[in-house]
């Protein structure tokens, strides 16, 4: 039915929705992207063949959109994109010549982008302490070194970066951890959408978007707060171009009228590539961490007008009094001057939503990179909840998740909060999974990834246990991380290419390499999951193997078993059909999981809504607003609020120094054009950014930008030498990614 509906409207054509009528946007500062596509082929070096098979037979491992090949759920139509296409060269590049690895001293000089263009990892490497090199060690010997180091649960951690990582890997290492009496697992979703996993979990029972994509086609109105697909999930924007078809309208909240959601040209599809799209339709500005002053005052202007869907509150809800209460309390000049926004600007958004007979709700990194993430979240489930716009077509609450292993990541129990399932660390549910495996596990959470930092700056820690990730460029305070790092008696880095974090010599310790498989050469097929909760299976890959690297689910295995050798049995699996088997059995919403064997398997868990009919899994059934108290308003006079960005790179992997929607270049410091007046600032002006406590300093060079007045915006990780590594949310640990800070003009 909707894919008959998408087939009609796409043959339309809609000049109403044009971005402009110049051919091709000639003129028009945007992306090439068939540029990008031959740029991001050929640098994939040798090997084209297998890079083609990649791209038809795996599952993508770049954002969480979820494709089986090329194609998708959504639409009838070719899915792939820029991300994809260069993400390949990590994936099919040969191994790097390892005596390289003889003086590091060459290597530290290198930048992170260069590390990982010398080649995948193909043997176990050991640097001993005060040793300049690393050598190659076997497998049996690297296991036995790291084993004794993880007896002691409490003196060591475990992260998994979620790139590229699939379910069986996650699932296999947090069981193996557990094993090691530690509930120190964490995964990279804490720094991504924790605050929506404990936002949601609270409000609606359940921690995932709680429709699909395919929703956003022919729902009256989509609201974008905080999100920025156009560079994170490119194939979203030819979901848009079908939803303008289908005359939904679009609405973004941000701090920064991204050029990528204001008009995209959609290359694989004729009329969009030839005359652009416009996208958004309304753009309301907020300033960073303005949000709950902005949807507070909109959810207001909705009591305030007779907005609510009352009859619905009643029959599947609770708390609404206590909110209308609240938001009551707060007066417009408070609203105002926290979101930097008007109150005829939430009107605005209060009308469309009020006039809205479905809605999607989508948010992202602005959200949920606050020390109030979940307030963030809370803010944006009370408007979803005020107008009905949970478990019906084309409605939803959606965090759009961030790598192709968020969501999977959590949700398989690799997470220092939360078991398998999401379910929370009590005795209780402890026990459950004793009973379930055979040994004993811990009842208390582990330590979260940012806390474990903490715990090895402070020598609580012994060892580290780090599947990809780098530490050094995705939390803030690098000098800070480094020094963490270097406290370790040991650090295991499980991964496919060399990092920056890697080369962090110890003080007194060792430093454990361990080359990983990517998920396309894994024995048996891998699943991920998906941001609409699809599990999909992505089979092995005919194609080169790399030396001696191991699936990760074995290395987590394996270095448990030999820790502890009485458990072997019980963690060792004959391959990941048996893991998924594991899977099914402790995750009982995965079910259907042991059955995907082959291109194209998949399930979607919930079906296409959770919560149907507004029928909420919380212990009443009902849905919970919460009342969201607004934050407090920390400007000092003269300071601007800097959040961080991303630009043509994926996540700490940087691409390319231009990003090609606005021209910015790495070390770009976007200003309003207001601020840049005032303070007589123009375009390539070296500037410098001082926290306000005067520590930490960023060096850029000017960029006017149409952004919010008192904020600006840098990229990470360069900009992460200006966060504060000790502010983080309250209850999902996730940094602030945004900081306080001065310019000032430095001389040319
Ligand atoms: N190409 C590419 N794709 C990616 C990634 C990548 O690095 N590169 N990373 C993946 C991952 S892990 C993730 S989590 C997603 C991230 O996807 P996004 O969250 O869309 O990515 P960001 O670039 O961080 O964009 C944050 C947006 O929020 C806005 N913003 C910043 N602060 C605020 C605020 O306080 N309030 C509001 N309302 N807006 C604000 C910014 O202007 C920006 O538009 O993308 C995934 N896909
Ligand atoms: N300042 C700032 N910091 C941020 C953010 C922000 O918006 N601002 N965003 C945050 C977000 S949303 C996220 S999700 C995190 C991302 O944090 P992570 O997921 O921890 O980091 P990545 O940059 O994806 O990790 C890349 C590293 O993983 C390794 N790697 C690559 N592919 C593989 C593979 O297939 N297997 C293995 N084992 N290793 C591999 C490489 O060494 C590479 O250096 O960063 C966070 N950090
Ligand atoms: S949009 Fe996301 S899932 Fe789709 S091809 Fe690009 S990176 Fe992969
Ligand atoms: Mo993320």
């Amino acid at each position: 039915m909707e894919r008959m509906r998408n087939a009609r409207t796409r043959r339309r054509l809609d000049p109403r929705n044009w971005a402009s009528w110049k051919p091709f946007g000639i003129g028009e500062r945007k992306p090439n992207n068939y540029l990008e596509l031959v740029k991001a082929f050929r640098s994939v070096k040798g090997n084209r063949r297998y890079a083609w098979r990649l791209l038809t037979q795996g599952t993508c491992d770049g954002c969480a959109l979820g494709t089986k090949g090329m194609r998708d759920w959504t639409m009838d139509e070719v899915h792939l994109c820029n991300i994809r296409l260069r993400l390949l060269k990590l994936n099919t590049m040969p191994a790097l010549d390892v005596s390289l690895l003889a003086d590091v001293s060459g290597l530290e000089r290198m930048r992170s982008a260069e590390l990982r263009d010398l080649g995948r990892l193909p043997y176990p490497m050991l640097r001993r302490a005060g040793e300049p090199c690393f050598t190659r060690i076997g497998w049996d010997e690297a296991l036995d070194l790291a084993a004794p180091h993880l007896r002691d649960g409490s003196r060591f951690g475990v992260y998994l970066t979620s790139r590229g990582v699939p379910n069986e890997n996650y699932f296999a290492a947090q069981k193996a951890v557990r094993a090691l009496g530690s509930n120190s697992v964490d995964n990279a979703a804490r720094i991504c959408h924790s605050p929506s996993t404990v936002a949601l979990k609270q409000s609606i029972g359940a921690a995932a978007t709680t429709c699909s994509y395919t929703d956003w086609i022919g729902s009256d109105l989509i609201v974008f707060i905080g999100s920025n697909p156009s560079n994170n999930q490119p194939v979203a924007m030819k979901y848009l171009y079908h939803a303008k078809k289908a005359g939904t309208k679009v609405a973004m909240v941000n701090a920064y009228r991204e050029p990528g959601m204001d008009k995209y040209w959609v290359p694989s599809n004729a009329e969009s590539a030839l005359f652009g799209t416009k996208i958004t339709d309304h753009f309301f500005g907020v300033n960073v961490g303005g949000d709950i002053g902005f949807l507070n005052g909109v959810l207001k202007h909705l009591i305030e007008d007779g907005r609510v869907d009352e009859a619905w509150v009643a029959e599947h809800t609770t708390g609404f009094e206590e909110v209308r209460e609240a938001v009551a309390g707060q007066s417009w000049e408070e609203l105002e001057a926290l979101s930097g926004a008007t109150r005829e600007q939430m009107a605005e958004l209060a009308g469309l939503l009020g006039e809205a007979r479905s809605a999607v709700l989508v948010w992202s990194m602005g959200i949920t990179q606050h020390t109030y993430g979940e307030d963030n979240v809370r803010a944006i489930v009370n408007l979803a909840l005020a107008r009905g716009f949970v478990g019906r077509d084309h409605c939803g609450l959606m965090p759009i998740r961030g790598h192709s292993g968020v969501q999977g990541g959590a949700e398989m129990g690799a997470y220092a909060t939360g078991l398998p399932g999401g379910l929370p660390v009590t005795g209780e549910n402890a026990r459950r999974f004793a009973d379930l495996w055979g040994f004993e596990v811990p009842t208390t959470p582990g330590l979260t990834a940012t806390d474990m930092i903490d715990a090895a700056h402070a020598g609580e820690l012994d060892a580290l246990v780090s599947s990809g990730g780098n530490f050094l460029e995705v939390l803030p305070d690098p000098a800070y991380c480094r020094e963490a790092l270097s406290r370790l008696r040991l650090r295991v880095h499980v991964d496919i290419v060399l990092s920056s974090q890697m080369l962090v010599p110890a003080e007194d310790g060792d430093v454990l390499l361990l080359p990983a498989q990517t998920r396309y050469e894994m024995a048996g097929g891998v699943t991920e999951t998906s941001t609409e909760r699809r599990i999909i299976f992505s089979p092995e890959v005919e194609g080169p193997r790399i030396g001696e690297a191991r699936p990760e689910w074995r290395i987590f295995t394996e270095l448990a078993a030999r820790a502890r050798p009485e458990l072997a049995d019980r963690l060792r699996y004959s391959g990941t059909p048996e893991i998924r088997a594991d899977i099914e059995r402790a995750v009982p919403f995965y079910a259907g999981i042991a059955g995907l064997s082959e291109f194209g398997d998949n399930v979607q868990y919930g079906g296409r809504h959770l919560c149907p009919g507004g029928r909420f899994p919380t212990p009443d059934g009902r849905g919970r607003f919460a009342p969201v108290a607004l934050p407090a308003l920390e400007r000092p006079d003269g300071s601007f609020m800097v959040a961080t960005r991303r630009g043509k790179q994926f996540n700490s992997m940087v691409h390319e120094r231009r990003d090609g929607f606005n021209g910015a270049t790495r070390e770009a410091v976007l200003i309003s054009a207001h601020d840049a007046d005032r303070l007589g600032l123009a375009d390539g002006d070296p500037v410098e950014l001082r926290s306000v406590a005067g520590e930490r300093a960023f060096r850029g060079r000017v960029l006017r930008a149409p952004l919010m007045p008192g904020n600006l915006q840098i990229h990470w990780p360069e900009g992460n030498v200006l966060l504060d590594a000790s502010r983080r949310s309250p209850d999902a640990r996730i940094p602030d990614y945004n900081a306080l800070a001065t310019i000032t003009k430095l001389p040319a």
